[in-house]
């Protein structure tokens, strides 16, 4: 066995964000703000952009795999990908079928992670994580003509890239930028700037937590322009956040949107289950800690996506409502956002700030 396998298949264990043990599940779905925008299969981690006039929506699709716990977030063992599209908020959601599937990629074996999608040009770019043969995560790209694919895999994963859950940012002036990374089950502890090793571990909770990282994308999308920079998020006074900050820090599941001229970096804390956000002037950051964008919801994970839609800000999220509670089978939800007059965001409980006290 690998030597960087080994140091991977650690324990990873699920507890709840919002546990569903206590009885509670009808109580959630009678104050979910949001029902589950597809019912047919489990879908999660909801990236969503307009293209053309119309939401298109690349989640993960989740599959009923049993637990099998062979890595930290194995038991995520998703093998394809399906592409959504809404014409009108609250109308039908359209489900294009299955447009990447992880035997049509060369390079990746299993785990198909939360993808993001982008356009330039005409042409529809679709970026996603996986685990290679030595079960370390990277990000590939699979290339379409419209953007509801399908999409043909490159033959390698983008080079320099690594950890998970990569979302691509399109600026004012064309340029587009991949944010990258998580913790834990995403291995981003296991570098150090572009680095992988295997004693790389957790830094200490007094020092400052690890970052997601940015790379601009080359011209023709495939690639990255330059190596991955750290993006730094700092508190008021200018300090990183720390490992310590545990309901603050970065964990996973990037995502930018501009809003008034402003960068807002948002993300998921993890264990703690939060979406909270970071400002900044510049796609590169510092970003600045704000607060919180959604508040804990059914089921570990939480990963979001946000977008504006004729003249509306949306968030996309996830819960485990539709599963009972099962963090393994979730569900893609969408709801409003509003800045406020300051720009700040107003915090949103998925279950209409009703439930619950763990
Ligand atoms: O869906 C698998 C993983 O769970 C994602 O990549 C993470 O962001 C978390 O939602």
């Amino acid at each position: 066995m690998n030597k960087s396998i080994s140091i991977l298949a650690g324990s990873f264990i699920f507890a709840s964000g919002i546990n569903a043990q206590d009885g509670k599940i009808e109580k959630f779905k009678k104050h979910q703000i949001s029902e589950p925008l597809v019912t047919e299969i489990h879908t999660a981690d909801p990236s969503a952009h307009v293209f053309d006039g119309k939401i298109y929506i690349y989640p993960s699709h989740d599959v009923n795999e049993g637990k099998v716990y062979d890595s930290p977030g194995g038991a995520f063992r998703m093998v394809d990908y399906h592409v959504f599209s809404i014409d009108k908020v609250g109308a039908e959601v359209t489900d294009h079928g299955p447009v990447l599937h992880v035997d049509d990629v060369p390079w990746a074996t299993k785990q198909m992670w939360a993808p993001d999608a982008a356009e330039k040009e005409g042409k529809y770019y679709l970026y996603f994580p996986a685990k290679d043969h030595l079960d370390l995560f990277r990000i590939g790209v699979a290339v379409g003509d419209s953007p509801t694919g399908p999409f043909k895999a490159q033959p390698d994963a983008i080079k320099g890239s690594y950890s998970i859950d990569p979302s691509v940012f399109k600026d004012d002036d064309g340029s587009h930028y991949m944010y990258f990374g998580g913790i834990d089950g995403g291995q981003l502890q296991h570098y150090r700037g572009n680095k992988f090793g295997v004693h790389y571990r957790f830094p200490d909770e007094n020092k400052p937590a690890l970052l997601p990282r940015i790379a601009k994308m080359s011209d023709n999308m495939l690639e990255f322009a330059g190596p991955a920079k750290e993006v730094q998020i700092i508190d008021k006074n200018g300090e990183l956040l720390k490992g310590s900050d545990g309901a603050k820090r970065f964990f996973e599941a990037a995502w930018v949107h501009k809003y008034k001229g402003t960068y807002y970096f948002s993300y998921s804390t993890g264990g703690t289950h939060l979406i909270c956000y970071a400002t900044g002037d510049n796609p590169y950051g510092p970003f600045t800690y704000q607060g919180i964008v959604l508040k804990p919801v059914l089921g570990w994970t939480n990963h979001h996506s946000i977008c504006e839609f004729e003249g509306k800000w949306y968030l996309f999220y996830h819960d485990s409502i539709l599963s009972n509670g099962n963090t393994n089978l979730r569900s893609i939800k969408m709801t409003e956002l509003k800045h406020d007059a300051e720009g700040k965001i107003m915090t949103i409980d998925a279950y209409g700030g009703v439930l619950p006290k763990k």
